[in-house]
């Protein structure tokens, strides 16, 4: 009975969000309506969708303030989870409605404490800080920002009591313009409330599931049933900015590079906001050792050329890889007061044969990861020692690249891979679409706004190569066909110059969803979930799959996953699974497979998992995925011996030049 009150409050409050967020948020609905108020309610999301989100860079004209630290935390622990909206939490201090804690930001609120109960939580946490504006930022002449690199996953900030903003979907970032709710001379209090439930709805999709029976679970008791394996971390986990900008300013620019011979091309397309008429924008582009190479007078869109241009090259693949050059774009503004924005451009070409996969017209071979953003207490918090220890563990393995599994990874981690040449496949966080439901028109609808968001936020990266619309879906569904051929159309309208992926675990003959995909990319576990402790099948599984899948679509394909749970630390001789040794033997399997397709279709391998990471507690993960050759401490197991051996061989053959680190 209780199941069917909740759901059917639920569709109710549905139809009734659609009219009155508010009074969806603030009404005794129980859980399941209160922790969906806002995801019912996109079409009300003030959230910046005709924004460009330019990441916040300091010049001349723009200061960016970080509001990172302890703030106040709560998590609202009420039966029906609404008591924070119920008594209006964001119209006073935190801690005058019960007892909050001190939480970081960034970080994910899940490992901070020794509380179970808030380590597992699902529901609205709120979070709560206090700042002073600057009297100079007090000026009609210019506007201030407040942004957040991400929370997760639904998100309503409240400025001084006001609201400013809602987002739905974790991982991305939302901006709002506060300049005329700011306080000066007195503190400005920000109140922030995050919700993590997922649902058939939200990407990724999980379900809220109640148990009734009173003999066995206490009064209305509810689990999160996640469909992804990897722990739901939770919170603000990017960093929150305050950045400002002139009154007239770049909002967005979008540039696309093209190479013909030794010279290269940059066409950019700049979106000026805050005046009604055309504004002059200069465009110079500027070499790493800040020498002018061109300049360009226009009014927003045009095209640079570069005599002798220095490419854009994969770690490994030149001498001097990642050459970065700067575009900078001064838009004057009126009364002679200009903006300046120093975008980094890298100068390169991508392109896929129905065997290869070119960058600036040589073969590319992937030889990277799947990875996570996943630490001990910090969870998916941005962390600098660690993002600074992961580029240099992936250039001590050989690796040129990796998969942003399973979401958008942060721009200070996109930025790296830029200016390192690490390259990517940039995944949203369409991870585990396992059931119908997961393929309806409001997820779908969902989706796309969740690509134009990534698409938006990363499209000038020149380590992004190519954009993967999902991880492993359930594409042997008949809905799955339609569902992907619109979200990769979609895709591919907002970037045409990419190709688009999606990752696929299903078999070649049951799959929907390759036909549309420029590269297959493919996940399988021979001699792990079946087959278990056989190694030998491993050579023939993986070679008939390959043979199959290229047969199927002549397109060509990268190994996006394989692999075998290690627990560091444990030996067996003869190996068996979780061991050091079996994980080995698992990758010297794939190895001899991948040797036979490199030369034909096959352009890149992708091991399964870069770090040990955690998950939702079961049976088959000992606190977390062991997949990892590194420890979640980042300390190598011996398979990462293993692959560094491998990598740099390869890249020794394919390189012109390289050097092991
Ligand atoms: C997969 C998933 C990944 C899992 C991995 C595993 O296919 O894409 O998210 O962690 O398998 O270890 O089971």
């Amino acid at each position: 009975m209780k199941i069917r009150f909740n759901r059917r409050m639920f569709t109710m409050m549905l139809l009734f969000s659609a009219l009155n967020v508010a009074a969806v948020l603030v009404m005794r609905t129980g859980f399941h309506a209160a922790a969906h108020g806002v995801e019912a309610s996109r079409s009300a999301l003030t959230s910046s969708d005709s924004e460009g989100m330019l990441f916040p860079r300091e010049s001349e004209s723009r200061e960016v303030r970080e509001l990172g630290g302890m703030w106040k935390f709560r998590a609202d622990m009420s039966s029906n989870r609404n008591a924070g909206f119920e008594q209006q939490w964001w119209t006073k201090p935190l801690e005058q409605t019960g007892p909050v804690i001190d939480m970081p930001v960034p970080a994910s609120y899940n490992d901070i404490t020794q509380d179970r109960q808030l380590r597992d939580f699902v529901g609205w946490a709120w979070y709560q800080r206090s700042f002073y504006a600057p009297t100079s930022w007090k000026n009609v002449k210019q506007r201030t920002v407040l942004r957040f690199e991400s929370a997760h996953y639904n998100t309503i900030a409240w400025l001084n009591s006001k609201e400013i903003v809602r987002h739905d979907g974790g991982h991305l970032p939302f901006e709002a313009d506060v300049s005329s709710i700011l306080s000066y001379k007195v503190p400005n209090v920000l109140t922030v409330a995050v919700n993590n439930t997922l649902t058939p709805h939200t990407i990724p999709p999980g379900t809220i599931q109640y148990m009734d029976d009173p003999d066995r679970y206490p009064p209305g008791y509810f689990v999160q049933n996640l469909q992804m394996d990897f722990f739901n971390y939770a919170g603000i986990q990017r960093p929150v900015k305050l950045y400002t900008t002139p009154s007239v300013y770049l909002d967005d620019i979008t540039i696309s590079t093209d190479v013909q011979g030794t010279t290269g091309y940059v066409n950019f397309d700049c979106v000026i906001k805050g005046n009604s008429s055309a504004v002059p924008v200069t465009v110079e582009l500027l070499d790493k050792t800040e020498e002018l190479v061109a300049r360009v007078k226009s009014s927003g869109k045009g095209q640079v050329k570069v005599n002798d241009v220095k490419l854009w090259w994969p770690f490994t693949m030149s001498s001097d890889p990642a050459y970065l050059y700067t575009l900078k774009v001064t838009v004057m503004g009126s009364a002679g007061q200009s903006d300046v924005y120093r975008l980094p451009v890298g100068i390169r070409t991508v392109k896929v044969t129905s065997t290869q996969f070119l960058i600036n017209s040589k073969p590319f071979y992937f030889r990277g990861f799947g990875r996570h953003e996943d630490s001990d207490i910090r969870g998916k918090g941005l962390d600098y020692p660690l993002i600074a220890k992961d580029f240099n563990l992936i250039k001590w393995v050989g690796a040129n690249s990796f998969r942003t599994s399973h979401y958008p990874y942060a721009e200070e981690i996109m930025d790296m891979c830029d200016q390192q040449g690490i390259v990517v496949i940039d995944e949203c966080p369409a991870v585990g679409l396992k059931t119908k439901e997961n393929f309806s028109n409001k997820t779908l609808a969902h989706h796309k706004d969740v690509m134009t968001e990534l698409v938006r936020r990363d499209k000038n990266r020149p380590s992004v190569v190519m954009w993967s619309v999902a991880n492993e879906p359930a594409s042997q569904l008949p809905e799955a066909e339609y569902y992907f051929k619109t979200v990769i159309q979609h895709t591919k309208q907002a970037d045409s110059t990419r190709p688009v992926t999606l990752v696929i675990n299903k078999a070649f003959n049951r799959d929907k969803g390759g036909q549309f995909a420029d590269v297959v990319c493919l996940n399988n576990y021979y001699s792990w979930y079946h087959d278990m402790g056989h190694l030998e099948v491993i050579k023939y599984q993986a070679k008939y799959n390959l043979e199959q899948w290229y047969l199927k679509h002549h397109k060509p394909i990268i190994q996006t996953e394989y692999g075998a749970d290690a627990v560091a630390g444990l030996h067996m001789d003869p190996p068996m699974m979780f061991s050091e040794e079996y994980q080995q033997e698992v990758m010297t399997n794939y190895f001899s497979v991948f040797d036979q397709f490199r030369q034909q279709y096959l352009i890149g391998e992708m091991i399964w998992n870069f770090a040990d990471f955690m998950t939702a507690q079961s049976t088959t993960r000992v606190a977390g995925n062991k997949k990892g050759i590194f420890t979640r401490q980042r300390q190598p197991k011996t398979a990462a011996f293993l692959l560094r051996d491998r990598y740099w061989r390869l890249a020794n053959q394919t390189g012109p030049r390289n050097t092991e680190l």
